[in-house]
């Protein structure tokens, strides 16, 4: 089942990118809407994206439930939800900053089963199955993903990013802050699902941020998970509280520095 999900997300994922695409203009991107603050903004593209996926995922399957950034949540009775970010990096889409992603995964009875990323602008494409590894597409080979540690901390590349409230990036840019001097360096790269990515890669090393939403973490989660990263919370599973991911030889101690830096 995990298979023919993966394989529908991959075919909806790559429609909704070349309308994301197609849709694009020059310069900056007018922004349509404000969500939990001013920096938090939607575009008429995010819209757009949203309800093609949910129109081709539910077309195909009308019973499975939905969950998205931009709409009203479905329920469904099938027990599939497919948690979607239409656009996962709107702030890079508004700026023409060549990283923004379609991410789509299904949760099956409340677990990611199968997991679709693709970066708009490169037209990289990742995706997993629970299970069965995860990979990066070139065209349609599956070639699979397998990140070699660093071997100290002091040598990890970091990603992290930033909440949309005031109070919480205040935090956020003190736990920062103490994380810098113990590591090579810190990106803010804009776009969660394409960081956890970018960590199966091996083009990061960590990741660790505060507030994320399920539809952030659902794809790019289970494509680092099945890479060997540990992606875990503060008390367990990845939360909104806390996301924070490494690879296995690593989780134990940077988890550890993640806690004492007051993330
Ligand atoms: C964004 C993330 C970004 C994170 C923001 C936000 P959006 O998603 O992927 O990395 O720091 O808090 O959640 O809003 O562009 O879909």
């Amino acid at each position: 089942m995990s298979e023919e999900l993966v394989r529908l997300a991959r075919q909806v994922g790559r429609e909704a990118a070349s309308l994301v695409r197609a849709r694009r203009p020059e310069g900056r991107v007018d922004v349509t809407a404000t969500k939990s603050s001013p920096t938090d903004v939607v575009t008429a593209v995010d819209t757009a994206s949203e309800e093609l996926i949910r129109s081709r995922l539910l077309g195909e399957r009308p019973d499975d439930g939905f969950l998205g950034e931009e709409g009203d949540g479905i329920e469904g009775a099938s027990g599939v939800v497919w948690v979607v970010d239409p656009i996962d990096g709107t702030v890079n889409f508004v700026y023409g900053i060549p990283a923004y992603a379609v991410s789509i995964a299904a949760r099956v009875d409340g677990v990611v089963r199968a997991a679709y990323v693709t970066n708009v602008a490169s037209g990289e494409e990742w995706g997993a199955v629970r299970g069965a590894g995860s990979w990066r597409w070139v065209a349609d080979e599956r070639r699979a993903l397998t990140p070699q540690p660093v071997a100290e901390l002091s040598q990890a590349l970091v990603g992290t990013g930033f909440s949309y409230s005031r109070e919480v990036r205040e935090k956020q840019a003190a736990a920062v802050g103490r994380l810098l001097p113990q590591v090579r360096d810190v990106r803010r790269i804009g776009a969660a699902a394409l960081d956890l990515c970018s960590l199966a890669e091996g083009r990061l090393d960590a990741y660790v941020e505060q507030g994320l939403k399920p539809w952030d973490v659902a794809a790019g989660g289970l494509v680092a998970h099945e890479a060997g990263i540990v992606v875990t919370g503060l008390d367990g599973a990845p939360d909104e509280r806390l996301v924070m991911a490494t690879h296995h030889a690593l989780a134990e101690e940077y988890f550890e520095v993640v806690r004492a830096c007051g993330f």
